[in-house]
């Protein structure tokens, strides 16, 4: 059994190690030829660090796909599958580890008979080049059903250290991250500025509670209980907690990478809608993203 590991960025590459730490065979699938067998990293904590090789085959390669992770940006989730859609075994395990919601109805509608659980991880990694991981915290990662699934995790997930924690909400778990990800994500990147100053300079401050009361009036009106305390605390503490973070948005505007934005905050607007609840400051932002978007896109051609 081989665990295949589509979108090779940061969280897929430590999950990748994860997985082989947990005596699964992985291999990366990868678009770009490599010139070795192996794909070298380098996994730094702290003030250790370890070589690993993860053998990997181009996307485009004709084996039979029966356990696949999926952790790719999520924009990018469907032309990655088109591109191995014909390998995917009828039933297979499929992992979604990816920010956002919407793509998780899209893969389970593209492949109806498969087993797809979905998973979130609050695990802090970078990637500063291509062979070296700098993990800077292990977080806690949850995995959950969406479709078919058997009451037990995936193979190769129940060994995995630290060890997922296995939960039968896990859209509520997606919301969570969702809430989270809506708040601090777009805001930073409109400021550009790392996490921590979203709740340092007061008018930022206002700005991020007013978001976070938007938020909340959908996840209240879905009947969800994020968290024990309110959305606008829990949002202050991540962004405390992760003060000195680049948040995964503005990492891509600054890189001239497309942003999750519609799988973001494009998700919750459209939850929104649905729901007849006005969110000015969310449909601004996701108007602001975007364009933002689109213009480093071209800054880029
Ligand atoms: O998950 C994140 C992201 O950047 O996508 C947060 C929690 C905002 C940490 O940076």
């Amino acid at each position: 059994m081989i665990w295949h590991i589509l979108g090779a960025g940061a969280i897929g590459s430590l999950f990748a190690i994860r997985l082989q730490q947990a005596g699964s065979t992985v291999q990366l699938l990868l678009r770009q030829p490599q010139t070795e067998d192996y794909y070298q990293l380098h996994l730094h904590k702290g003030k250790d660090t370890q070589a690993y090789l993860l053998p990997w085959q181009p996307v485009t390669q004709a084996t039979a796909i029966s356990h696949l992770l999926i952790a790719t940006k999520a924009p990018d989730t469907l032309t990655a599958l088109d591109s191995l859609a014909s390998r995917v075994q009828p039933n297979a395990d499929i992992v979604l580890l990816q920010n956002g919601m919407g793509q998780h109805e899209a893969v389970c509608r593209a492949f109806p008979q498969a087993r797809i659980w979905a998973a979130v991880t609050t695990a802090g990694v970078w990637r500063p080049d291509a062979n070296t991981l700098i993990q800077v915290s292990e977080g806690h990662t949850e995995i959950g059903p969406l479709q078919n699934t058997p009451t037990n995790m995936p193979k190769g997930w129940n060994t995995m250290t630290p060890p997922p924690a296995e939960t039968a909400d896990i859209y509520l778990s997606l919301w969570r991250k969702l809430a989270i990800n809506c708040a601090i994500n777009p805001l930073t990147a409109r400021y550009r500025c790392r996490n921590g100053e979203l709740v340092s300079d007061p008018q930022r401050r206002a700005v991020l509670l007013q978001l976070c009361h938007e938020i909340e009036q959908v996840t209240q009106a879905l009947g969800l209980s994020l968290f024990d305390t309110s959305l606008a605390d829990r949002v202050v503490h991540i962004a405390e907690q992760t003060a000195q973070n680049r948040s995964s948005m503005l990492t891509d505007l600054l890189n001239q990478r497309p942003t999750e934005i519609d799988y973001i905050t494009g998700y919750l607007c459209q939850q929104a809608q649905q729901l007849n609840i006005h969110l000015p400051l969310n449909e601004q932002l996701l108007t602001e993203i975007k364009q933002l978007s689109v213009q480093t896109h071209r800054a880029k051609l």
